[in-house]
């Protein structure tokens, strides 16, 4: 069933850099609506706990190592086709890769230290905002 909802991290390197006001202009002028926000820190676990799916891949333990490096933001975003439209507005994991105008082409420094995650579909979106966010925290 279709959703109109994502979940996006700003991401520590991102953080770091003080372009959590940046990224968060672009993402309210592309038309998404804030549901729930938290400046938060994930700790190595949590971090193992939330990229589960990528346990296998060569990069896991880099990329916990550095999601649990600094603290993030995470929200949950409203709009029409959210998740694809986030995707689009966030572009290409590779930040040499990705389109002008796009949030990690402007603000990420690599593949790994990406500036931003966005849910890649409607129910990973659902189970992304779960980890964080409980009902009480959504307006
Ligand atoms: P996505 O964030 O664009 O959906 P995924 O393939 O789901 O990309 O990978 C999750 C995250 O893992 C990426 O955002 C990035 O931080 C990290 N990552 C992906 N590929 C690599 C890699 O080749 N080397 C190091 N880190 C990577
Ligand atoms: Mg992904």
């Amino acid at each position: 069933m279709a959703t109109n909802r994502t979940f996006t991290m700003i991401k520590p390197d991102a953080v770091e850099n003080n372009y959590i006001g940046g990224i968060l202009k672009m993402i309210n002028e592309a038309g998404f609506r804030i549901v729930a926000m938290k400046y938060t820190k994930l700790s190595a676990e949590a971090a193992g706990k939330f990229y589960e799916i990528h346990k296998e891949r060569p990069f896991y333990g880099e990329l916990v190592n550095y999601m649990s490096s600094g603290p993030i933001v995470a929200a949950i975003l409203e709009k029409e086709n959210a998740v694809a439209d986030f995707r689009t507005l966030i572009g290409a994991t590779d930040p040499t890769k990705a389109d002008e105008g796009t949030i990690r082409k402007i603000y990420a420094k690599s593949i790994a230290a990406n500036a931003v995650h966005g849910s890649d579909s409607d129910e990973n979106a659902q189970i992304e905002g779960d980890f964080y966010f409980s009902k009480l925290e959504r307006f």
